[in-house]
């Protein structure tokens, strides 16, 4: 039986990991690779000098949203023993760990809980009028200038220009607290994966659209987890676009709020997490099945202004999704083939999640 790798609960590290993790991630910051996953995630919905008028979706308002950040951890998780490697010259057990903010939230506003944003780790929140972080490991200064670079062939990105990095916890009014258990268990109680139209607006109320939202009832699971529509039947969305994996975003503010959001390090352990809940969902029934099945035409949804259609093209179960289409990566060169089909079940890609997988990683003699 091969073994399985361990992701943990941040909370739960030891020192040493933390060290091992925060040197680890500054390493990749050196030799580039850190910044991969910046403009991998800003191409993900950037525009191309071909094709300036269409931005990509690749990865987010659309069904492969949970599978392509599943394999974004995967390779960071990979790059990361890497550099750990580099640093040690040993073989890595690095893995990467969860922010599980449900459990690790408070109501009271200035109350952060846990290690997390120690300044061994994560560092603090930011402060100012800009929220410069100005603390720990990767607070403003040469070692840590964020980038927005989105490579070759891309129109030039002009979202944020801030060099150092931002965080504002709980700043915006209306996302002063972290998503709750009630929230998290509302949407995994639906049970279809996505519907048509496939998009942001998929059980949101159809036109004329209320403001704020309302939930129509229409499964979806991956458009709710995602945070653009309310969990419930009998709720608006206050405010609208806000909820669970969106909510997390805002919460924590500054970098994390543009598209070049993975320039702030806790993004990986906010989508671990996010990865960790779609287990847990998928673990409920795995016999769920992932849409939209191979074959499915393309959607119109009149709410998706100004794309009124809903292409398809790479969230199909069997569509290679970009930039794991075989395509030659500037820096990682041939990239692999992935499909959504690849990647449903997190187990056999090699990790469990502890302790929500205890049995599956005991059975393999991961203590
Ligand atoms: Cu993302």
């Amino acid at each position: 039986v091969a073994a399985l790798r361990k992701r943990i609960n941040q909370a739960d590290m030891s020192s040493d990991e933390r060290d091992r993790y925060v040197n680890a991630v500054l390493q990749m910051k050196k030799t580039g690779y850190y910044d991969w996953y910046v403009r991998t995630h800003i191409d993900s919905m950037w525009m191309t000098t071909a094709n300036p008028g269409t931005m990509n979706m690749w990865a987010h308002h659309r069904p492969a949203f949970l599978p392509w950040h599943r394999q974004l951890m995967l390779d960071f998780e990979n790059d990361l023993r890497t550099a750990d490697t580099q640093l040690t010259g040993k073989p890595s057990d690095l893995t990467l760990p969860y922010w599980d903010w449900i459990n690790y939230r408070s109501k009271k506003k200035f109350l952060w809980w846990g290690r997390i944003w120690g300044d061994n780790f994560m560092g603090p929140n930011g402060s100012g009028a800009d929220g410069k972080v100005t603390d720990g490991k990767f607070q403003a200064g040469p070692g840590w200038v964020l980038s927005y670079d989105p490579g070759p062939g891309y129109m030039p990105f002009t979202q944020a220009t801030v060099t150092y990095l931002t965080r504002q916890f709980g700043q915006d009014p209306n996302v002063d607290s972290l998503p709750t258990q009630e929230q998290w268990d509302a949407a995994r109680n639906l049970t279809v994966y996505d519907s048509a139209p496939w998009d942001r607006w998929v059980g949101v109320q159809p036109a004329p659209v209320p403001n704020p939202v309302k939930f129509a009832h229409i499964d979806s699971f991956r458009n709710v987890f995602e945070g653009w529509v309310p969990y419930y039947d009998s709720a608006t969305a206050l405010p609208v676009n806000t909820n669970l994996h969106n909510r997390v975003h805002v919460w924590v503010g500054g970098a994390m709020g543009p598209m070049s959001s993975p320039n702030d390090p806790v993004f990986f352990l906010h989508h671990c997490n996010v990865d960790r809940l779609w287990a847990q969902w998928w673990s409920d029934d795995p016999s769920r099945p992932y849409l939209p099945k191979d074959g499915e035409p393309n959607a119109t949804d009149p709410n998706n202004d100004p794309d009124t259609t809903i292409d398809l093209q790479g969230h199909h179960l069997n569509d290679p999704m970009p930039p794991w289409d075989g395509r030659n990566d500037p820096l990682k060169g041939p990239m692999p083939v992935i499909r959504p089909s690849d990647v449903l079940n997190h187990l056999a890609l090699g990790y469990g999640y502890w302790p929500d997988d205890k049995v599956s990683l005991s059975a393999v003699g991961v203590p």
